[in-house]
């Protein structure tokens, strides 16, 4: 695990890589402009030694810590019966997967998925299950709905219309703001691992789990091909499975942005008038470093952090040039 670190740090080793695009030789990126500060400790990670598992565990507890956005893990919004449920997973190119679903009580669900990886012989525990091996395992219960969230789940309620926002993941302060964040992360040796991790679409129904704990939906990583992961709306993405068809396709030989394309394409030949306002967005890796993304409306950003550890947020092109990004 721990082999390609010390490669993928070597900034002075890198090849020039003349007029390529900036993403090509990235060492670690992640969804939407939050995922630069989770880079960024998981850069740091790498540098003071980590694995690539330890890097995307380290980037995913960023968002899951923060209680100031609407965010996965603490202070993230709850379903519509109040409750803040979790989901989240791990994954390494070599097959390692681990994930928690609808997990409550424990700020850092990216911990615990890696837990199951490591401690279990399953890739994944929900609900009841999955709480009690977290406490299990040592992990200190939190109350995770904060005064924010819960006064924003009350005014909801007074409407209780559920209707996902597209992009709103970039709209700080927001009270639907849900932050999925999905890291991927390459060495220069090419090993690759992945992280996932939501508190889910807000004021979802109770017991509801999204595409992103599901290995090949909100995540999938494949050494020696590639790394995958999604945001938006997890139905659109569970459909068609997003992840593992991004995958399929740079084994097939696509760019990572050509396969997050194409995997865009088919949920809108599919799904036609269905996803009009809908976001999805698809961000790839391949085992050369290069990175992609993709997604049906405008406003879809994606934080890429090099092997120098610079980092740097761009937006994803688009199927839609006009979309719902208000
Ligand atoms: C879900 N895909 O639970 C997640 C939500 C998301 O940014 O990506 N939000 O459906």
């Amino acid at each position: 695990m721990g082999m390609g670190i010390a490669g993928a740090l070597t900034a002075s080793a890198m090849p020039v890589r003349g007029a390529e695009r900036a993403s090509d030789g990235a060492l670690i990126v992640s969804t939407w402009d939050f995922g630069a500060a989770a880079n960024e400790a998981a850069f740091a990670k790498l540098r003071s030694g980590g694995t690539l598992i330890d890097a995307v565990e380290a980037g995913a507890q960023v968002p899951e810590a923060d209680a100031k956005n609407r965010s996965v893990g603490y202070g993230g919004n709850p379903d519509r019966d109040g409750h803040v449920t979790l989901d989240a997973i791990i994954m390494h190119g070599d097959g390692r997967v681990g994930a928690v679903a609808a997990l409550e009580d424990f700020v850092h669900p990216i911990s615990v998925a890696r837990r199951v990886m490591e401690a279990t012989p399953h890739t994944m525990l929900v609900g009841e299950g999955a709480h009690q091996f977290a406490i299990e395992q040592g992990f200190h219960m939190r109350n995770l709905l904060t005064p924010e969230a819960e006064a924003a789940w009350r005014e909801w309620l007074k409407t209780a219309k559920y209707k996902p926002v597209a992009n709103i993941e970039n709209m700080r302060g927001n009270a639907l703001d849900h932050d999925t964040i999905g890291l991927l992360a390459c060495s220069e040796a090419g090993e690759l691992a992945g992280a996932c991790t939501t508190s889910g679409m807000a004021y979802k129904m109770r017991g509801r789990v999204g595409d992103s704990p599901q290995a090949g939906c909100g995540l999938f990583v494949e050494g020696g091909v590639g790394a995958a992961a999604a945001t938006g709306v997890g139905e659109e993405v569970t459909r068609i499975a997003g992840t593992a068809r991004v995958v399929a396709s740079m084994r097939a030989g696509l760019s990572p942005e050509a396969a997050c394309r194409e995997a865009v394409m088919h949920i809108a030949k599919l799904r036609g008038d269905a996803v009009r306002d809908a976001q999805v967005g698809f961000l790839a890796i391949n085992h050369r470093g290069q990175a992609g993304a993709y997604a049906l409306q405008p406003g879809f950003t994606y934080a890429v952090t090099d092997r120098n550890g610079v980092t740097s947020v761009q937006p994803a092109k688009s199927l839609r040039q006009t979309g719902n990004a208000s």
